[in-house]
């Protein structure tokens, strides 16, 4: 279906971006230039990067990268409390102690949200903040502080999509049970999901499971990168990864059973992205089988309930321990599929072989953001839900994170103009529209993040928000890319 759009006049284009009070000489089109070619551009531009009518704009954080007040509240000790303490796990020898102390100045970043136009914030909830043991007696304190947290957003209008788990697990699981190492974890993350089901889902009418249960599994318990830092034989790390997978289909059903109805439910996942190297109809394919097959221990299973041929034939004797029920609880229906959308894992081409697919290397001069792992790359934006929607029907998609570090530098004039981030943005979002545009079922995106955090083992070295943060005087500053944002939400099109 086609969406109808309205077509502006200049005058009425300029009030909107917000020219109309600097004067009509200050037009693009200055005085003393000469203006006789046709009108290009500008008149064209809301149908050519609009977005569908009620499409939600909000910005994400999670709870460990900004919260601080680690023991404030009876908030017991998390993974990544332990991991950052120990030395040489993180690039700058940082914690996240006090973060950007979101915990205390909520009220402050509430507003910031505000005045970005936004619709919707994402954050996540520190589940050592609600059961400090992981399990057992609950910590009301620990809760009271997401209750302020959505009273307060409630009063500006902006709706909580709240992640139920990004990485921050109680320490007390990984001493007492081994963390996802033991099925009993997932069994624990579904008490605490319904106990936070049946306390929140009054206000919060979307949840999502885990955050990118690739990244949790595979640098957490292989590469040892991140909390808990393990380095697993890779018949532990298949098992952890079905425990994980297990832990999202149980917090499913435990947000069904216990949130009020019409709660809605889904992951939030980072896919292994692929991209046809070129768009024809073969490489298209192509690029959907090497999503199916590179995600099989993860959105794949949850998707479709059962592990691809493939994956457990090159698992072999490692292959995970499962029953039929777990599989059938993996694949517990969700609401919506989130997909947190950075770079373009591999560009695919078909190729006559087994799989069908083979997947070009990298070339050495393929740009990079600030990052080294984040190659710009806009067009898995447009790849990956549309991969998603065909390959398992899903009819509701929300982009859960996107955006870019960068070094965010102020200028000698204070501001920080990060046209780096800006033109990332830009080109992004160009892609997510024509996403949208052809039917994709994407019902909003969350851009990360809303302002600079802890950036996990890179510490405060990878800086991703719209807002600068000032960690010694915890000041928060609107980069230039936070007017870009403004401008992008109120047009309802890209700016
Ligand atoms: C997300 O991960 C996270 O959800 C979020 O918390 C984080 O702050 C944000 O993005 C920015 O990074 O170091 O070479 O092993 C993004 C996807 C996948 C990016 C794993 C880093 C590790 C690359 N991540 N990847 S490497």
């Amino acid at each position: 279906m086609k969406r109808a759009f309205t077509r502006f006049s200049r005058r009425q284009f300029a009030s909107i971006v917000g020219w109309s009070a600097l004067g009509a000489s200050m037009l693009p089109v200055g005085p003393g230039l000469a203006q006789s070619g046709p009108e290009i551009g500008l008149r064209d531009r809301s149908a050519r990067s609009g977005f569908p009518d009620g499409f939600v704009w909000g910005t994400a954080t999670s709870s460990y990268q900004v919260e601080g007040a680690v023991d404030k509240d009876g908030r017991g000790p998390s993974i990544w409390d332990r991991f950052a303490h120990t030395p040489g796990a993180i690039a700058d020898q940082s914690t996240a102690d006090t973060a950007t102390d979101h915990y205390h100045l909520y009220k402050e970043d509430v507003r910031l949200m505000k005045s970005l136009g936004a619709r919707a914030y994402r954050f996540s909830i520190a589940w050592p903040r609600v059961f400090p043991e992981g399990v057992g007696s609950p910590n009301p304190k620990g809760l009271d502080f997401y209750n302020r947290l959505l009273d307060e957003l409630s009063a500006h209008g902006i709706a909580p999509y709240a992640t139920l788990y990004h990485w921050d697990l109680p320490q007390a699981l990984q001493d007492r049970f081994g963390g996802w190492t033991s099925r009993d974890t997932a069994k624990a993350f579904a008490d605490y999901a319904a106990y936070v089901a049946e306390r929140l889902s009054d206000r919060v009418k979307h949840f999502f499971t885990i955050n990118e249960c690739a990244r949790l599994v595979q640098l957490g318990h292989g590469t040892g990168a991140d909390a808990p830092g393990l380095k697993l034989s890779q018949a532990g790390l298949n098992q952890v990864r079905h425990h994980v997978a297990l832990g999202h289909g149980l917090a499913v059903q435990a947000v069904r059973a216990h949130g009020r109805a019409g709660t809605r439910v889904g992951p939030a996942e980072n896919a292994v992205s692929c991209i046809p190297a070129i768009e024809t109809p073969a490489n298209v394919r192509a690029a959907e089988m090497a999503t199916r097959e590179l995600n099989a221990g993860y959105l794949t299973v949850m998707m479709e309930g059962k592990y691809t041929d493939a994956y457990l034939t090159q698992a072999g004797r490692d292959a995970p321990d499962h029953t039929a029920e777990d599989l059938r609880v993996i694949s517990s229906p969700v609401d919506f599929v989130g997909l947190n959308i950075y770079t373009p894992d591999h560009y695919v081409v078909a190729a006559d072989n087994e799989r069908g697919f083979a997947l070009a290397p990298f070339p050495a001069s393929f740009p990079r953001m600030k990052a080294t792992w984040l190659r710009p790359g806009p067009e898995t934006m447009y790849w990956v839900p549309r991969h998603v929607a065909r390959l398992w029907n899903v009819k509701s998609i929300y982009i859960t994170e996107n955006g870019t570090s960068g070094s965010d530098q102020p200028a000698a004039d204070g501001t920080v103009y990060d046209v780096d981030r800006i033109m990332f943005l830009r080109n992004y979002l160009t892609q997510l529209q024509r996403a949208t545009a052809e039917g994709v079922p994407i019902g909003g995106y969350f851009l990360w993040s809303l302002m600079d955090n802890f950036e996990w083992s890179d510490g405060f070295e990878q800086r991703f928000g719209l807002y600068h943060v000032d960690f010694e005087t915890k000041r928060r500053t609107a980069k230039l890319s936070a007017s870009f944002y403004r401008e992008t939400i109120a047009r309802n099109a890209v700016a």
